[in-house]
């Protein structure tokens, strides 16, 4: 028997109602980040037959030099969740201030990194756009244990929605050019308990903890494989899918490690965990910790959860 495709536009309409208001508002905003994406992904696809390449001449909160798909990806973003009534506040990577959409009727409060790894454009290595949904809130320092709703829309050789609630479960919907319908292919995901692959840039190494070195050591003892893009949507894509174990740790140089808590560490974690993963800053979950600042780094570990339960025993 043919089973009958479930859409994302379905499936968010059931999420509405149990984790949300049951009103349509939580679906329109997930919808519209969707959307947003969905112009990015075509702008990534043209990106070198348009002006689109290459820098801006801004910089972000962060002092990053804005890449002109940064900002492309930001405004797509901020314009069609400020078109939402259901939208509070938005806050990105990309901005300076928190934008309050309709401090009236807005239910929710929405942060997201509009192209993480954009470093990596011009090698047109797969990217993600991160996002949380939390209810309405007028603080932006807050933990990831209070997303509604979070994950990444990953822009590979196909086009894949990676989307988590508080219900629990971890589901992937692909694009179907056809259609232009998301449509669930991965149907509450298990990151596998065991995987034989690290992913780190081991370029650092020299500034590595003696205890990590021996760590990394280990596991090449083991013939571990090595996979590291350099791109986190990418790295933890494949974590989810195939296991293994990603870290960005602190080091030498950057005693904070570099990943943001949170706009990049928190959606990702929520996905880790609910995926039956584990996701760490030393002991501590990252998504009960509560950001001292927007610009918060934190030496995350995350991927299979017998692969951070070893290491975490090695190195604590
Ligand atoms: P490095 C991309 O710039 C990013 O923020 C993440 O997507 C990625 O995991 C990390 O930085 C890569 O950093 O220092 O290895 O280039």
């Amino acid at each position: 028997m043919i089973q009958r495709r479930i859409t994302l536009r379905d499936f968010i309409d059931l999420e509405d109602k149990l984790i949300a208001t049951g009103t349509g508002e939580f679906k329109d905003v997930v919808m519209r980040i969707v959307e947003s994406c969905l112009e990015i992904a075509g702008e990534l696809e043209m990106a070198e037959l348009s002006t689109n390449m290459g820098e801006s001449h801004s910089t972000n909160i962060f002092g990053e030099v804005q890449k002109k798909l940064d900002i492309f990806s930001n405004d797509r973003l901020v314009k069609n969740l400020s078109e939402s009534t259901a939208v509070y506040s938005i806050a990105s990577e990309e901005m300076d201030t928190t934008d309050f959409v309709n401090k009236q009727q807005g239910r929710y409060t929405v942060f997201f990194d509009p192209i993480d790894g954009s470093s990596n454009l011009a090698s047109h290595i797969s990217l993600g756009t991160l996002f949380s949904i939390f209810s309405k809130e007028d603080k932006i320092l807050l933990p990831g244990n209070q997303q509604l709703a979070a994950g990444y829309m990953y822009y590979s050789n196909t086009i894949e929605f990676v989307y988590t609630s508080r219900i629990g479960k971890v589901n992937i919907f692909t694009l179907d050019q056809s259609s232009g319908e998301f449509i669930l292919t991965h149907k509450n995901i298990r990151m596998p308990s065991i995987g034989k692959i690290y992913s780190i840039n081991e370029g650092r190494e020299l500034l590595f903890s003696k205890s990590l070195q021996n760590y990394l050591k280990m596991l090449k003892e083991h013939t571990y494989k090595l996979r590291y893009v350099g791109s986190m949507a990418a790295d933890i894509h494949r974590t989810l899918m195939e296991g293994g174990i990603f870290l960005y740790p602190s080091d030498k140089e950057n005693p904070n490690g570099k990943l943001r808590l949170l706009f990049e560490v928190n959606p990702v974690a929520m996905i880790v965990e609910n995926a039956g993963g584990l996701a760490r800053v030393g002991t501590e979950n990252p998504l009960d910790i509560t950001p001292e600042s927007t610009d918060q780094r934190v030496p995350v570990v995350l991927g299979s959860k017998r692969e951070v339960e070893y290491f975490l025993n090695m190195m604590m």
